[in-house]
């Protein structure tokens, strides 16, 4: 009996011992975080008095009875979104002039001082009630800059704006995502605001722990330092966040991150569709192209960051007709361009390692699932079936255990010899190379660069029949 139950324990210790996963390497992300990378695509509509008056910063002082969208249809912007292939909805709950979306006990400035449903309406509700319909998350932009109100440029505004922020976190349901807006200017008594950052981050986690919040330094994620809507080619999820605070002057450093940084905060890029934030009447023959919205996907989300793509809502209170075609054009493209994972199931060859997880995990589909090096600098070799033909490669990390990946070369296996077909620097969340077309049935990885023995997450090849 005593020999049977050591045989046992024995047994339970080389199973758990060839099963255990490595040590993260660095700062790693928050589940809240990882669901977030995991999201990628979602929708920033800007929207308020702006929309009517054709400009992009409100002063703060144009009448409340410009707003009045006579035909405001939220379940329009929420159907949109959802077939555009976008996962959520962020909007300007509160912009630089201070309108508020919603009807605030804390301002006189609002939806409820409009004509828009005799002051009765609450964009906020319809909107996060029509997310909730269209399987949606629901996000919320809020500057604290306030050209309205009275109290701006004085220590009580902050608490006024917590009050603010502690209404559309507490009244519509979750919110996915909390967007700061870093701008701070002159106020009506042409003062300016010291903001109390610690106080709003506070009342963010206080009432939904579980928001990203975004702002220049994070800390759930950050401003990618431009609105054209690329990340680096080079891009760390990590940043020194300490020293990054909003409206930080080295802005160009976010659009790579910091190698080493000390916690993980990933890039989003927010980028609008048309030239301006806000709807305006001289922008409606100005819409991005979809070579210039396929541009931009391959340039956020293909070097590891998420996309936030604006889509002015007009004057009627409805995403314009050229938009909206735009978007499911766009959806049309991303379905072809990534229609078959022609890697899926294939055999996958990698080095000996000392952990117990298959390489059949790197061509599962799950970006959840890894495989984990014993080596700094392995060589993975992907063997298909037959000859497949594929001009995309997806490759991503195991970011769960930290980001690693300093460089990487593929090669294809072409008239009897390697060819190198693709190098990058970065991997992070997910790295999606464009090559030349390829016709082989052999490809292989060779991460020539890396902090730590590597984690992989996938490798996924497709075939995108359009050329733009
Ligand atoms: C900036 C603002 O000043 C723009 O109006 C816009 O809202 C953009 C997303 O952020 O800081």
């Amino acid at each position: 009996m005593q020999k049977l139950t050591t045989a046992f324990l024995l047994f339970l210790l080389v199973c758990c011992s060839a099963r255990k996963n490595p040590e993260p390497y660095g700062a790693i992300p928050s589940d809240s975080q990882l669901r977030w990378h995991e999201l990628e695509y979602y929708m920033f509509i800007h929207f308020g008095p702006n929309t009517f008056t054709n400009r992009e910063w409100g002063e703060g002082t144009e009448r409340p009875e410009v707003f009045n969208p006579a035909k405001l249809n939220c379940r329009q912007w929420a159907a949109t979104a959802r077939l555009a292939g976008m996962k959520g909805i962020i909007i300007t709950a509160k912009h630089h002039d201070g309108f508020c979306l919603w009807p605030s006990k804390y301002s006189t400035h609002t939806v409820r001082e409009s004509l828009w449903k005799n002051g009765k309406g609450d964009v906020l509700k319809e909107l996060s009630d029509a997310c909730r319909e269209y399987g949606l998350k629901f996000g919320v932009y809020l500057s604290p800059w306030d050209r309205n109100h009275p109290t701006y440029g004085t220590p009580e505004y902050n608490t006024v704006f917590a009050k603010m922020l502690e209404e559309v976190l507490t009244g519509y349901g979750p919110v996915f995502e909390q967007w700061f807006d870093g701008a701070n200017g002159e106020g009506p008594n042409g003062k300016k605001q010291e903001y109390n950052w610690p106080l709003f981050f506070s009342t963010v986690k206080k009432h939904q722990p579980d928001a990203i919040i975004f702002s220049d330094g994070g800390p759930g994620c950050r401003w990618v330092g431009n609105e054209q809507g690329f990340a680096g080619e080079t891009n760390w999820c990590t940043l020194n966040a300490d020293k990054v605070f909003p409206g930080y002057p080295k802005f160009e450093e976010l659009t790579t991150g910091h190698e080493d940084g000390t916690h993980w905060v990933p890039a989003e890029c927010d980028v609008s569709i048309r030239p301006g934030w806000f709807y305006s009447p001289d922008t409606d023959d100005k819409v991005k192209s979809l070579k210039q919205l396929a541009e931009i996907y391959f340039g956020s989300v293909g070097r590891g960051a998420n996309l936030l793509l604006n889509v002015p809502v007009d004057r009627n209170g409805l995403i314009p007709r050229a938009d909206s075609i735009r978007l499911m054009e766009f959806r049309q493209y991303l379905d072809k361009a990534f229609a078959v994972n022609l890697a899926s199931g294939q055999l996958v060859r990698t080095p000996a390692t000392a952990y117990d997880h298959p390489s059949s995990n790197l061509v599962d589909n799950d970006s959840r699932s890894c495989w984990f090096s014993s080596e700094k600098y392995p060589v993975i070799e992907l063997m298909m079936e037959k000859p497949e033909r594929f001009n995309i490669l997806v490759l991503q990390e195991g970011i769960a255990y930290g980001q690693r990946i300093k460089s990487f070369e593929v090669d294809a296996w072409v008239n009897g010899n390697y060819q190198t077909i693709a190098q990058g620097t970065t991997m992070g969340y997910k790295r999606i190379l464009q090559t030349d077309e390829v016709v082989t049935d052999k490809i292989r990885i060779r991460i020539t660069e890396s902090k730590a023995n590597p984690v992989l997450s996938e490798i996924q090849l497709y075939y995108n029949p359009i050329q733009l």
